[in-house]
């Protein structure tokens, strides 16, 4: 069973978990702050991959495990990736990892360098050998999200070109491949909307998405810019089943903003970064990064999110 607490207020489409935020600062010996994570049922409990900024600051990727995707218990150690040629690939850093099970393996999606942040990419059957593949694209480029299975014979990949920066631009593309190491065909999704002032500078892909019959349900995070700095906010689009490159629905308004002190407060404030979300039947539980400093949990009913892309 995936976490789950019953709304209480019948006008939220979304509602966060009462026992928000699930991680705390210097969690663990090398973790000074986890957040920005992806997790998955497996083996009847749950295992995530996890972004865990260290105490030089530096985001490196763990493992964690899980009973009842709530409680989490940490690997010290950071992932030990081996590349095809046997040898140990460690990435300088490494962080907003996505998690997506495609054809009985478990593929990892992250930022990492090369001479400039772009997108990683690495896979493994058990959790315990990883295996790095190269880089999906040159630099610079974030958020990449996977595709939870093959359409017409390729994978997809979602991707947000962007700068070495905090890149204060940016518009969701899409890219096929046979193999998970060459990417082509790439193709623009959708940009920033400067009539919908929560997502006028830039937006990334979210969590993996999901499929349904109205569409792949596409949770992305949108950003505007302040006196005071950047707020992330998320809210849904839908994709077309057999094309993903083709947009059907956009939500009007965001789904959700920062409102919570975790998530108003902390190393980076006024950020909410969803970058995982668990389905069983109607019910959804988005797993977000909350002020670059915690995990917060959020839940909804599958057929309302789909309303609120088509109608908000
Ligand atoms: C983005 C990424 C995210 C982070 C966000 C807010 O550019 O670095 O990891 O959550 O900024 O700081």
């Amino acid at each position: 069973m995936i976490p789950w607490e019953e709304r209480k207020n019948s006008n939220e489409i979304i509602w966060r978990y009462s026992k928000n935020p699930i991680t705390k600062r210097n969690q663990f010996k090398s973790g000074a702050r986890i957040f920005n994570s992806a997790v998955l049922p497996y083996n009847e409990e749950f295992i995530g991959v996890f972004r865990v900024d260290h105490y030089n600051t530096v985001p490196n990727l763990h493992i964690g495990r899980s009973e009842d995707g709530l409680n989490w218990v940490f690997d010290e150690n950071i992932i030990k990736w081996v590349d095809e040629n046997g040898n140990i690939s460690i990435p300088d850093y490494a962080y907003d990892p996505r998690l997506v099970k495609i054809d009985e393996q478990y593929y990892i999606t992250f930022c990492t360098d090369l001479h400039g942040p772009t997108i990683g990419i690495g896979r493994t059957k058990d959790f315990v050998n990883f295996e790095r593949l190269p880089e999906a694209f040159l630099p610079f480029n974030r958020n990449g999200v996977l595709f939870p299975r093959k359409i017409k014979g390729k994978y997809y990949m979602l991707s947000r070109p962007s700068d070495n920066g905090h890149t204060p631009f940016g518009d969701i593309f899409i890219s096929e491949s046979y193999d998970f190491i060459h990417w082509g065909n790439h193709q623009w999704l959708m940009g920033k909307k400067s009539d919908s002032w929560w997502e006028n500078l830039k937006i990334g892909a979210g969590p993996i998405p999901i499929e349904t019959s109205d569409g792949w349900l596409l949770i992305y995070h949108g950003v505007t810019n302040t006196c005071n700095g950047y707020v992330y906010s998320f809210g849904t689009a839908l994709l077309d089943l057999e094309n993903p490159s083709k947009v059907l629905y956009r939500s009007k308004r965001y789904l959700m903003t920062p409102e919570e002190t975790y998530e108003t407060v902390g190393f980076v404030p006024n950020v909410v970064f969803p970058c995982s979300a668990l389905v069983e039947d109607n019910k959804v539980a988005i797993y977000y990064g909350a002020a670059d400093t915690y995990i917060g949990i959020a839940f909804a009913y599958l057929d309302e999110l789909i309303e609120f892309t088509k109608r908000s």
